[in-house]
């Protein structure tokens, strides 16, 4: 299945843990990796002070169970040397969210698929506009759609 991710951080080197998780994806069996550019972001959401984020994004097509690939994207965390139990508010070194699994809905207790806030996020749909335009919603917006729609909301 064709799969979207968001990756960011904001601590450390940022940079070395988004390569990692290329080469572990790509140990894992993933291909057609494909990675944005790097975006500094503004933090959103988080407190007063936080420092800027790096965000990118990466698609691949990957022949396991979306569950597989969670677990892999949360032993990268870990590896990169985020706590096992964080906020979502906190600076990290790395978070790693699935955005995308094809465009079906997943809905368990271990995972939200589409990623629930990301559509009004612009550190999300800029970086996966870049390389996956055509990805769709379930909805069947597509990513470049979304996109744009994102930007005239806040134009
Ligand atoms: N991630 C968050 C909260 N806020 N802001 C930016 N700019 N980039 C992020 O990756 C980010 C954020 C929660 O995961
Ligand atoms: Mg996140
Ligand atoms: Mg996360």
């Amino acid at each position: 299945m064709k799969f979207a991710l968001s990756l960011g951080g904001n601590i450390g080197d940022v940079e070395s843990c988004f390569d990692m998780v290329e080469k572990t994806l790509v140990e894992a069996g993933v291909s057609e990796i494909l990675r944005s550019r790097i975006y500094v972001t503004v933090p959103v959401g988080c407190v007063p002070g936080t420092p800027d984020f790096k965000n990118q994004a990466l698609t691949g097509e990957y022949k396991g169970s979306p569950e597989e690939l969670f677990h892999l994207l949360q032993d990268l965390e870990r590896r990169c040397g985020r706590p096992a139990l964080h906020s979502s508010r906190e600076s990290r070194t790395l978070d790693c969210d699935l955005i995308l699994w094809g465009c079906e809905v997943i809905d368990t207790a271990l995972l939200t698929v589409p990623h629930p806030r990301a559509r009004s996020r612009q550190f999300v749909l800029e970086p996966l506009a870049e390389i996956a335009p055509e990805m769709t919603f379930p909805d069947g917006v597509t990513v470049a759609q979304s996109f744009a729609l994102l930007q005239n909301e806040r134009a």
